[in-house]
């Protein structure tokens, strides 16, 4: 027997079993149900998000691991903090990639849903993630859907879901037509195949409607600043003025953020698919524009924009009127300019745009400079983008750029040659898919009545069960061929009608999951409004960066709409969330993203069978910084397991009438704040090391006390079992049993450090001039040499002596001195 031993009753320790506890806790969890969240209670409310998995064929990534795990632990801490939490999950199941997988396999959709579902929650429960298991949504689910389907009817009656025929980024290999936001170096996201232009009926959700609001109420939301930036960047707020230049009988209004260089403008370029092009075009040039139309076809519109890319254009024989100056220019087609931004027209001043600028070279077009560095100085050789003052621009001339944009804008005003105008590149939201798995639009087209909607009483229009799941070449849905399906009546005129097939985009459920989780259950309504008045706003949402354009503005969109409407009660506030972070992903050994074809996946199930989930769970917290990407390294498992294996053994070696040493009391209340702040600032890997040097520092302790003296106390030990609980649960909860605890470490209190215990120490800093002993300043004993330079330097007595010496070399003895050589 161990001669540390507290009890005599103590049964004989066993060495950590993994295997065995995580079982035990992961049983006791799912039967008691400890982290059910309760609606309504005295404690205050911490609504906690992240973004809900894919349930894919492939299961669980150890990427999905890191922020769930993290966000587990500040749900566990919460709990202990006295907080009512809701930490919810769910599946986002709709989409290509099951579709696909179905077809593959010749399975249903259903099918292959409901197996990767089963799978990814026992995944889940196998980390001990502590979501509220009662509240799980699938956006699949007819009961799920239903909703849905209903928020889109209160879009299309508030006109904010229309149908139109645009030109839409078209997959050749997926058959299916992608947002913008889908094509990534003009290439479809999904399979990387070849995307062309093709004119579609599609339905459209008109966000920009809600651009400026999405835009300004950034500054509302506690949001990392990289994310604030992506989606202002992605919403592209742009200050500018619309101004009419003349041709024939037709006005042509170009949108320009440079107003103060009107007077330097030598060309207008159109964009191809502009509605003038074909009325004005001359005769002698209508084979090469329609040539070069026909070509702009085959492009994407950010081939289209490529800084790099060569710029072409052709002339259509035409030419327009300047009207601050009465200048006639010619008139350009380019593809650089996109029919869908502005007015699809652009005055061209190449003196002061970039692009302009290598256009005009190419083609022989006037450079005509009207801004210049200073009064006297006009650089008239090159392109010159930046801000200056006017010239050759009357009696604008000698403003700077600046007041000439405010001073031209109230003048084309006045004159009423245009007006000032706002303009944002967020482009309305391509809201249908011609394929099969997804909500089915909830919209009777009738010969009589137009557009019909299903009446709210028949929802959910039910996905039918099909024979084939491929997309077909005509574009329509599957959904098309089936005549049960397609062939109802007209709610309105009761004539007949064919239903819409296409389907919802996969970014329609997860537009609104948020709000689902509060109320999952709920079949009379979207959700109860008590319920909504208590969990809104959610207070805490992570999720990954490559949804900071997509889902996240999309929710926010929908969530803003159905707070417009009352769906949302007006005590809730107008965002949904109150702040928003993201996790780096888990990249493969060597910095490569993980996939199947380079054999390098890394899989869950195995790393937790070989070394449990708490020592993953450790792990995936201490591979680096959370918010940056970091690479998987298996080496960096043993480490955790070894420091899981100290905590372990050192629950053999406490003993309850210890004196604990004023340095180790000190050290346990430091890492009591370093890991309660470390943990809120998503700095789980630092503070996971503070937590293994207090470890190791009892661990020596312990080993003295081998030698006859007990010196690991048992209260120092419950603190670091209590503070490791978020990280490494099941662990915590076995040792606390073992502890003769009867009730959860997670009915803890959170502990609070000792603002005395983490101040830190004083030491006399010895100064030295060439060595020689100069004064003493009273610093902190961690001063590092930067600061302690600078204080010696500040010392009366230092200065004196130092006066006008030169210092050649600073030796710096932390902790110690400092010496200045001279
Ligand atoms: C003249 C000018 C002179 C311009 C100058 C810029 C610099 P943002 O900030 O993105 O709104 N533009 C306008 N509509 C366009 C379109 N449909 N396709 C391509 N380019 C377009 O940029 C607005 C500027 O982009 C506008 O201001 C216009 O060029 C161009 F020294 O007008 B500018
Ligand atoms: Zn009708």
């Amino acid at each position: 027997m161990d001669p540390c031993l507290r009890r005599d009753d103590r049964k004989n320790m066993q060495p950590y079993n993994h295997k065995q506890i995580e079982k035990k806790w992961q049983k006791k969890w799912e039967e008691e149900k400890p982290f059910k969240a309760e609606d309504f209670s005295d404690k205050e409310k911490f609504y906690c998000l992240v973004e809900f998995p894919y349930p894919s064929g492939d299961g669980l990534h150890v990427g999905h691991v890191r922020p769930y795990t993290a966000f587990d632990i500040i749900s566990r801490k919460r709990r202990m903090e006295g907080y009512n939490v809701l930490f919810p999950i769910g599946f986002d199941a709709f989409g290509l990639p099951t579709e696909n997988y179905a077809i593959k396999h010749k399975i249903s959709p259903v099918d292959a849903t409901k197996k990767n579902i089963a799978n990814f929650t026992k995944q889940m429960k196998s980390l001990g993630l502590s979501f509220d298991w009662d509240r799980v949504v699938n956006t699949t689910d007819s009961d799920y859907y239903k909703w849905t389907q209903w928020i889109f009817l209160q879009f299309f009656k508030n006109d904010l879901a229309y149908k139109t025929t645009m030109p839409i980024n078209w997959c050749l290999s997926c058959k299916i037509g992608l947002a913008n936001e889908e094509v990534v170096d003009g290439k479809c996201e999904r399979c990387g195949g070849e995307v062309e232009k093709r004119d579609k009926e599609q339905w459209m959700l008109r966000i920009t409607e809600y651009a400026d609001k999405l835009d300004k109420d950034l500054d509302k939301v506690d949001y990392s600043e990289r994310i604030k930036i992506q989606q202002k960047n992605w919403i592209g707020k742009s200050e500018g003025v619309e101004i009419n230049f003349n041709s024939e009988e037709y006005d042509i209004p170009v949108f320009t953020t440079r107003i103060d260089t009107i007077f330097g403008v030598t060309a207008m370029v159109l964009s191809p698919e502009h509605p003038l092009v074909m009325k004005l075009v001359n005769d002698d040039y209508l084979d090469e524009v329609k040539e070069y139309v026909e070509k702009c076809k085959k492009k994407t519109d950010i081939e289209r924009t490529i800084v790099e890319k060569e710029v072409t254009g052709v002339l259509i024989g035409a030419s327009a009127t300047n009207p601050m100056t009465g200048e006639k220019i010619p008139i350009w087609i380019a593809d650089y300019v996109l029919a869908q931004y502005g007015t699809g027209a652009v005055m061209m001043v190449p003196a002061h745009d970039e692009r302009d600028f290598v256009f005009a070279k190419k083609y022989g077009i006037d450079i005509k400079h009207v801004i210049a560095l200073s009064h006297q100085e006009a650089k008239l050789d090159d392109v010159y983008t930046d801000e200056g003052y006017l010239i050759n621009s009357g009696e604008f001339d000698g403003l700077t750029s600046q007041d000439a944009r405010i001073k031209l804008a109230d003048y084309v005003e006045m004159k009423e040659y245009g007006r000032k105008q706002v303009n944002f590149h967020l482009r309305d939201w391509v809201f249908s898919r011609q394929r099969y798995w997804g909500e089915p639009i909830p919209i009777i087209h009738c010969e009589e009545c137009g557009e019909v909607p299903v009446p709210e009483e028949d929802l959910p229009v039910l996905l039918p069960s099909v024979e084939h799941y491929e997309p077909t070449d005509t574009g329509e849905s599957p959904l098309a061929s089936i005549e049960s399906f397609v062939n109802v009546k007209c709610p309105k005129c009761g004539g007949d009608g064919k239903r819409e097939t296409d389907t919802m985009p996969n970014w329609a459920g997860s537009s609104w999951y948020f709000l689902r989780y509060i109320d999952s259950k709920n079949k009379e309504a979207f959700a109860d409004d008590k319920k909504l008045r208590y969990w809104v706003p959610v207070d805490w949402y992570n999720g990954g960066m490559e949804h900071t354009t997509l889902h996240l503005l999309y929710s926010r969109f929908w969530y803003k709409f159905l707070f417009d409407i009352g769906v949302i009660p007006k005590e809730c506030k107008s965002e949904p969330y109150k702040k928003r972070t993201s996790h780096g992903l888990i990249l493969a050994k060597g910095g490569e993203k993980m996939s199947k074809s380079k054999g390098n996946v890394v899989n869950p199930d195995e790393v937790i069978d070989d070394c449990g989930a708490d020592i993953f769970r450790i792990y995936e917290m201490f591979v680096g910084p959370f918010e940056q990407p970091a690479e998987w390294d298996t080496q960096g498992l043993g480490g955790c397991r070894r420091f899981v294996d100290k905590v372990w053994s050192l629950q053999e070696r406490i003993s309850e009438n210890v004196d604990t040493e004023k340095d180790v009391e000190k050290l346990l209340h430091k890492t009591i704040k370093k890991v309660g702040e470390d943990i809120e600032e998503l700095k789980f890997n630092t503070a996971v090391s503070a937590l293994m040097i207090l470890t190791n520092e009892l661990v020596k302790l312990a080993l003295d006390s081998d030698r006859g003296k007990e010196k690991v106390s048992e209260d120092v030990f419950k603190k670091l079992v209590i503070l490791l609980a978020p990280f490494a649960p099941h662990l915590a909860e076995e040792i606390w049993e073992n502890l003769d605890n009867k009730k959860s470490v997670f009915k803890e209190k959170w502990p609070e450090y000792d603002k005395e215990l983490v101040r830190d120490e004083k030491i006399d800093l010895i100064i030295q001039i060439n060595g020689k002993l100069r004064d003493t300043i009273k610093v902190s004993a961690d001063i590092s040499e930067e600061d302690a330079k600078e204080k010696a330097l500040s010392s009366e007595k230092i200065k004196k002596h130092l006066e006008k010496q030169e210092i050649k070399k600073v030796i710096f003895v932390k902790g110690k001195l400092i010496n200045f050589v001279v």
